[in-house]
């Protein structure tokens, strides 16, 4: 598709929407750009910047690229698209100029720790590979590198897949789905459907990676299943051994730093989704050699008298600390607390008293969460994070694991999550 002589018109003025001026320009257009900010600082060159946008601002064009970051159903886009020829997103607009392979993974958690790992397999394959998408780097940034890479490991978001036309991935992974962003869709189902997008233009030439048990349509791509409940998966994992057609092909606990059940499913996505490329074994288990996931998701700490100290300082809610809790497989004791953001916690119990031994809350909710938990478990109260490390290593067993997933905010007593987390960390590297 030549874009020369065109006229394209390009909603926001972010990192997505400056890659995609820098193709569309590379591919001889006419490009002007949009947004709706008093100033586009800094300024683009090559285009012309309209700031200050509105709905009354919409001038024709051929094509209209949208950023993920704009509600594709709201006045902004309903007028500007109601000018052009077509309407497309910023992935759409770089797989119309890529040749390579396309890995791209979804799902409502997991995305980034997936996308890393299948960026590192393929490398470790001897291929080139650029993680990308709404991991951070702009598709149509990656796909101008000469040479481009070999593959892309696309992480792609429910906006980004709102608006693709012919996006024809060649392997779809979709690790899980719960509700999110309700802020932005009318309800759950437009969410689900917008991510079920990643599908859509798939033919039987290419490969699905779906977890088992999705309430998802059957794709038309080949289907691959992982699981970590049912053994009839085509890759199953306990969360440490990873089994494929009943057979052990990796342990993750000896190959890498990454724990937990949501981890072995997102290793088990990124590895059939390789798999599926034509990466063999060894290049696989050399990629898993030494990797740990992005800082501060259920982060091996370190290994102290035979207990697993976990740092997720990222969990800020409940549903991030109930997951964690969920994907635990040795016996916990729970560290959270923090801000008090007037949560309820009660939906926590039953998942605490099947995997939690003990636990120990500090800071703002600390109180009310002990207060809370007590009648069901063991729980100490105290209101600095020093102290609960303290108590959790006097009561953590042998053979289990600290969970430090505070469940809330850490703006009662740290600048941010990373800052608790280091805090944790640091704390913990310091226990003898
Ligand atoms: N803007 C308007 N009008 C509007 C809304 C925004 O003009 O109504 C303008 C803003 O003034 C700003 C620009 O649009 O100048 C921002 O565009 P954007 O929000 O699309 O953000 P980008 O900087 O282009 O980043 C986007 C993704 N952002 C979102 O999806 C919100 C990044 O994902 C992605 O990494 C990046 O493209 C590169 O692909 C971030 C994200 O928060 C990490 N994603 C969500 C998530 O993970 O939950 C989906």
């Amino acid at each position: 598709m030549t874009l020369s002589g065109k006229r394209v018109n390009i909603l926001g003025a972010g990192t997505s929407g400056r890659a995609a001026v820098a193709l569309a320009l590379r591919e001889g257009a006419e490009v002007h750009v949009f947004d709706s900010r008093e100033a586009i600082d800094p300024p683009i060159k090559g285009a012309e910047s309209h700031p200050a946008a509105d709905p009354e601002s919409a001038e024709p064009c051929d094509l209209l690229v949208v950023s993920p970051g704009i509600d594709t159903y709201g006045p902004f886009v309903e007028a500007f698209s109601g000018k052009a020829s077509e309407t497309i997103g910023e992935i759409e607009l770089a797989s119309r100029y890529y040749g390579g392979r396309i890995i791209a993974i979804t799902g409502t958690n997991g995305k980034t720790t997936t996308t890393e790992l299948v960026e590192r397999i393929i490398r470790a394959d001897g291929r080139t590979a650029a993680a990308c998408g709404n991991y951070g780097r702009p598709v149509c940034e990656v796909v101008m590198a000469d040479p481009p890479p070999d593959v892309l490991a696309l992480e792609a978001s429910s906006f980004q897949l709102e608006t693709i036309v012919d996006f024809r991935p060649d392997v779809a992974i979709w690790l899980n789905f719960a509700p999110d962003h309700m802020d932005r869709y009318p309800d759950v189902d437009s969410y689900r459907r917008a991510k079920l997008r990643i599908f859509e233009n798939q033919t039987e030439a290419e490969t699905a990676v779906v977890r088992l048990g999705e309430e998802i349509p059957m794709p038309t791509a080949k289907l691959v299943t992982f699981s970590t409940e049912d053994q009839s998966a085509d890759w199953f994992s306990d969360g440490q051994l990873i089994l494929h057609g009943g057979k052990q092909f990796l342990d993750l606990h000896e190959a890498s730093h990454l724990r937990g059940l949501h981890n072995a499913e997102n290793a088990m996505a990124a590895i059939a989704a390789c798999v599926a490329l034509g990466v063999g074994e060894d290049a696989i288990r050399s990629a898993f050699d030494g990797y740990a996931p992005p800082r501060h998701r259920c982060e091996l700490v370190r290994t102290l008298d035979g207990v697993e100290w976990l740092n997720d300082s990222k969990a800020t809610n409940l549903h991030a600390l109930e997951s964690a809790l969920k994907s635990q497989t040795r016996p916990v004791v729970l560290i959270a607390g923090g801000k008090e953001k007037g949560l309820d916690y009660s939906p926590l119990l039953p998942q605490l008293k099947s995997k939690a031994v003990a636990a120990v809350t500090f800071g703002q909710i600390g109180r009310s969460l002990a207060d809370l938990i007590r009648p069901e478990l063991p729980c100490e109260n105290f209101s600095t994070l020093n102290e609960a490390v303290a108590a959790a290593h006097r009561l953590a067993p042998r053979g289990g694991s600290v969970l430090f997933s505070p469940g809330t905010s850490s703006f009662d007593q740290f600048g941010g999550y990373e800052e608790r987390g280091d805090a944790f960390c640091q704390l913990v590297h310091e226990l003898r």
